[in-house]
């Protein structure tokens, strides 16, 4: 990893480890400098992404418009030469789908509160003019509020004669997939949306999917007969909210829209007043500083107003901002003899632009994209040229006097299997933040009370927040951090829907019996103290599924458990993993 790469997002965050992979991006933890809040990053080799560079334009311009309580918040856009950051509001309960296999099943009763969410998410979309396209429940993840929040619009479109008009493109994930998409068919995306939910909602009460099977055209033809089976223990009034989203033969304008299912019998039960969909988030304006008497109210204060009124990450927008200019400023004064000319760093404040006009075309994603689920038929969608980045403002950035990061290859204790292919993007690497760069970002923050005089305005409205900002700053500074070194004993974890809990007493036993399997079955892994990162490969040494183990030390009761965590692979092929293993551990 180039620490120029990494710059200009450590000027804000500090980074932590890797929480999951997308197909084509990374997704990080880390911490805001000053505010101290969680944030998830997403961060893409736009080299690696290829054509797909399309599908992020997508996804940033989709997250700058939409922002609602139930889809997760885009704080902040970062491009530099090489790479695209994508800040973005965390969300520590993980995948809905990891909380559904952890239950087997939901409740009827909690299937309706995650539902419910579910719908006004899609409902606000759909008032957007956006259809989302990729609904499942791996794109659902929870807050810690215990709150869905709605994630992955890559594949999302906006039409632009208004969301009745016909779409062309098949994608998505085959399970989920409308049978008007399948069959190859123009189609409405608000229509092929309420399809998806209703397979997600079977996936809700019943922890499987309605058309299933390993093979990729057999769930189609199962899709096209359109049955699935009714499991005794669904009421009869989820059997018939099901049955109207799951609609086969008939014409999908048949289908239930999203309209009546906001005051539908089965979503009220329980409930007296109608569902809110609309957005409880402050009215969408373009902040500016002046606007922002007191961004400690703001939920992500500094992220959203540092880059306020600034430029979309592909467009023409002018980049004007406060803090980045000023710390930029004095960064470039202070290191003018070190410029590095080929770094361009373009930090993108997200805005939304709410009667914008400007991306109402957005049927735009080629059939390489489409394919990404291997839809065995996806139709070519009509191309749209992908208008290379305009970047107005482009700043330079300093190279890094202290290395940011330090690259460690785990050391492999007992390898089955050595992991060949150190350049494969998918390689297990561990990332850790040196204390010395956390001490240079905010040394710089610091540095902010020495602006020049025509700023000064602007400059007293923010100042109080950053002096309250400088009290998380100087708890972050406290040496509190170890650095993180290999375990010579598990960690302590609470019980999660994450932890299998075992019979076993002895971490070591439980350890060497899962390695024991992991071989038995061709995982390959890389173990780190009670940390085990394990990756399958298809055929052809493409790396199908990462995922991670843990040995853990569980309280009450005073025994050892699994925790697993899915980095990257289909859901539920990852789901018949897990339980093929795990029943294979004499635990
Ligand atoms: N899958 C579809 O695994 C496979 C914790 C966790 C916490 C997150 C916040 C945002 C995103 C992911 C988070 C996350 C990809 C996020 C948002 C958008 C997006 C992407 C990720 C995984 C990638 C890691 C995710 C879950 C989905 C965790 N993740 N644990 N907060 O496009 Cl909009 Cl890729």
């Amino acid at each position: 990893m180039a620490v120029g790469d990494y710059e200009e997002i450590l000027k804000y965050y500090e980074l932590h480890e890797t929480i999951g992979t997308g197909g084509f991006a990374k997704v990080k933890l880390a911490r805001h400098l000053l505010t101290g809040e969680k944030v998830a990053i997403k961060i893409m080799d736009k080299f690696a992404l290829g054509d797909d560079l399309p599908r992020v334009k997508i996804e940033i311009d989709a997250m700058k418009n939409l922002s609602h309580q139930h889809i997760c918040q885009l704080y902040h856009v970062i491009e530099t030469s090489k790479k695209i950051f994508m800040v973005l509001e965390y969300c520590p309960g993980g995948e809905l789908f990891d909380y559904i296999i952890s239950k087997d099943r939901l409740s009827e009763e909690e299937a309706r509160v995650f539902f419910r969410q579910i719908v006004s998410a899609i409902a606000y979309v759909h008032s957007q003019g956006y259809a989302h396209r990729d609904l499942k429940p791996e794109n659902l993840l929870i807050d810690k509020e215990h709150n869905l929040k709605l994630i992955d619009f890559g594949l999302c479109a906006k039409p632009k004669g208004g969301l009745d008009y016909h779409l062309n493109t098949c994608c998505g994930s085959p399970a989920y997939a409308a049978p008007e998409l399948i069959q190859g068919k123009a189609y409405i995306g608000s229509e092929a949306d309420i399809w998806s939910m209703g397979v997600l909602l079977y996936a809700l009460l019943c922890g499987s999917l309605p058309f299933d099977d390993d093979n990729v055209m057999a769930v189609y033809r199962k899709i096209m007969r359109g049955k699935y089976s009714i499991p005794k223990w669904l009421s009869p009034s989820s059997t018939l909210l099901l049955n109207q989203m799951l609609q086969v033969k008939v014409d999908p304008k048949k289908r239930i829209t999203v309209k009546h299912l906001l005051s539908h019998p089965w979503l009220m039960q329980g409930y007296s007043d109608a569902l809110q969909w609309q957005s409880k988030h402050p009215s969408e304006k373009t902040m500016t500083c002046e606007d922002v008497s007191d961004c400690s109210e703001m939920p992500h204060a500094f992220g959203s107003m540092e880059f306020s009124d600034a430029a979309s990450l592909f467009e023409e927008s002018p980049l004007e901002e406060f803090i980045l200019n000023t710390r930029r400023r004095k960064q470039h004064s202070r290191h003018d003899a070190q410029l590095d000319d080929t770094e361009f760093t373009l930090s993108t404040p997200v805005t939304r632009k709410v009667a914008s006009k400007k991306h109402e075309n957005k049927e735009n994603i080629d059939t390489e994209s489409a394919l990404r689920n291997e839809m065995p038929f996806a139709l070519p969608g009509p191309k749209t040229p992908f208008a290379k980045s305009q970047i107005e403002t482009q700043v330079q950035t300093i190279p890094c006097q202290a290395p940011a990061f330090k690259e460690t290859q785990f050391t492999t204790a007992t390898p089955i299997k050595k992991l060949t292919n150190p350049t494969n993007t998918d390689e297990l690497t561990a990332t850790e933040v040196l204390p010395e760069r956390r001490c240079h970002s905010v040394e710089l923050d610091l540095n902010l009370a020495h602006v020049d005089s025509s700023q000064k305005k602007r400059k007293a409205k923010i100042f109080g927040s950053l002096e309250r900002g400088l009290d998380k700053v100087i708890t972050m500074l406290t040496p509190s951090k170890k650095k993180r070194s290999t375990r010579d004993h598990p960690r302590k974890l609470k019980a999660h829907y994450n932890v299998t809990t075992t019979q076993l007493l002895n971490p070591d036993q439980l350890l060497n019996e899962i390695i024991t399997v992991l071989s038995k079955k061709h995982v390959e892994y890389i173990q780190k103290g009670y940390t085990l990162k394990c990756q399958t490969r298809s055929d052809f040494g493409k790396v199908t599924m990462a995922f991670e183990l843990e040995v853990c030390q569980l309280s009450k009761p005073e025994v050892v458990g699994i925790r697993r965590q899915r980095l990257k692979g289909d859901a539920w092929v990852y789901k018949r993993l897990m339980e093929d293993i795990l029943s294979s551990c004499q635990v």
